[in-house]
């Protein structure tokens, strides 16, 4: 059966727009808050493939979105690499040692995309039960997403230390995204021996670089990525998420499928700039979801905009924690509705 996310990922013409939400599991959704309640913690949740597989499938069957994606984080390949690692309630992520020299980039463990066996567990389980027509996508952090969290130590406003980095050591820092993008090669091809239907790159952090620097230290990563599983896997979409970036759109450049769309970055212009050359998803702004008017007007106008056409419906970041679920079904059915044989 075909899935319908898949053909609009290839250009292909389909019924109506698929959608999925970037962040559609997690705790918006009473279901997950129980079954994470059971599990402890997020980390012990990412490790049960049974439970981690029970919260990727709810938005599914809640939501009637087109695609479900790996209920997991990008930071358990750090972790997997010898990283210590801590989601702390109310705080977010937290490396306790951060990458400080040399001898520590040396000694992260290659071999980290074999110690991932829960995330391929996990996709197994959830392509056993997820429906013919929905497709399973399967992620990871960008080399320099992640390389920041590595450096940083957590979150940061001001990416003081991994850009103090980048001017006073180069070197450095191309080492270690050598290292993650050898890693991350072989996360997402086990990731697609599992089962995934499609990959997604998610840069994060990619506004934190100005433009030549995002080329150099992100996105030349990225685009090698992507090669790789290209050549590999053609019949895998890869899905290109460098958040924040409106202003570099015309070198954008690679082999891959999906160029995915943050909110600041109007609609229009990604289509002009790239709608030609990759399929657009994108790229509602998160907030409007709490008001029902207000996503209809940003659907109204992104289906204006698209046509119904080269088009993946999603938002331009994650559904944030404290969102009604009816309003999610709201959108996901008004998405559905509206791009009909339009
Ligand atoms: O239950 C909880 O309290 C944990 C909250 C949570 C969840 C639900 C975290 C901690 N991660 C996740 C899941 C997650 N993370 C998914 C699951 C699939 C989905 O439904 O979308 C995905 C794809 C991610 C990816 C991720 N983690 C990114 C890239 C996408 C993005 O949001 O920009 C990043 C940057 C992270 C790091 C991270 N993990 C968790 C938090 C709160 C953060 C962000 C912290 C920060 O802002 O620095």
């Amino acid at each position: 059966m075909n899935k319908i996310f898949i053909d609009a990922c290839f250009g292909k013409k389909t019924p109506y727009t698929p959608i999925w939400i970037m962040r559609q599991a997690g705790r918006y959704l009473p279901e997950y808050m129980e079954v994470r309640a059971k599990a402890g913690n997020f980390l012990n949740l990412c490790h049960a493939p049974e439970m981690a597989c029970e919260v990727t499938l709810q938005p599914v069957e809640r939501l009637g979105v087109d695609a479900a994606i790996l209920f997991s984080d990008i930071l358990v390949v750090p972790n997997e690499m010898g990283m210590e690692l801590e989601f702390i309630k109310g705080f977010g992520p937290k490396f306790p040692k951060p990458l400080e020299t040399r001898e520590e980039i040396e000694a992260l463990d290659m071999n980290g995309a074999e110690k991932l066996t829960y995330v391929y567990e996990t996709i197994k389980k959830v392509r056993a039960k997820l429906a013919d027509d929905k497709a399973l996508i399967g992620f990871t952090g960008s080399p320099w997403t992640l390389a920041t969290y590595m450096i940083e130590g957590q979150g940061t406003k001001t990416y003081a230390l991994v850009k103090k980095k980048i001017y006073q050591d180069p070197e450095f820092m191309h080492l270690l995204l050598c290292k993650l993008t050898e890693v991350v090669k072989e996360y997402l091809s086990k990731q697609i021996e599992a089962g995934a239907d499609a990959v997604q790159i998610f840069d994060s952090w990619a506004a934190a670089l100005e433009e030549d620097a995002f080329f150099e230290f992100s996105w030349k990563y990225m685009v090698e990525i992507a090669q790789y599983i290209k050549e590999k896997y053609p019949h895998v979409p890869v899905l290109l998420f460098p958040k924040g970036i409106a202003g570099y759109l015309d070198k954008i450049y690679g082999n891959f499928d999906v160029f995915c769309v943050d909110w600041a970055t109007p609609i229009e212009l990604a289509k002009e700039k790239l709608g030609d050359k990759y399929v657009i998803q994108g790229n509602m702004e998160p907030t409007r979801l709490y008001s029902q008017e207000a996503t209809k007007e940003g659907v109204e106008h992104i289906l204006n905009v698209m046509g119904s056409k080269r088009h993946i419906f999603n938002l331009g970041h994650g559904m944030l924690p404290d969102l009604k679920p009816e309003n999610a079904k709201y959108l996901v059915d008004l998405v559905h509705d509206l791009s009909k044989n339009s």
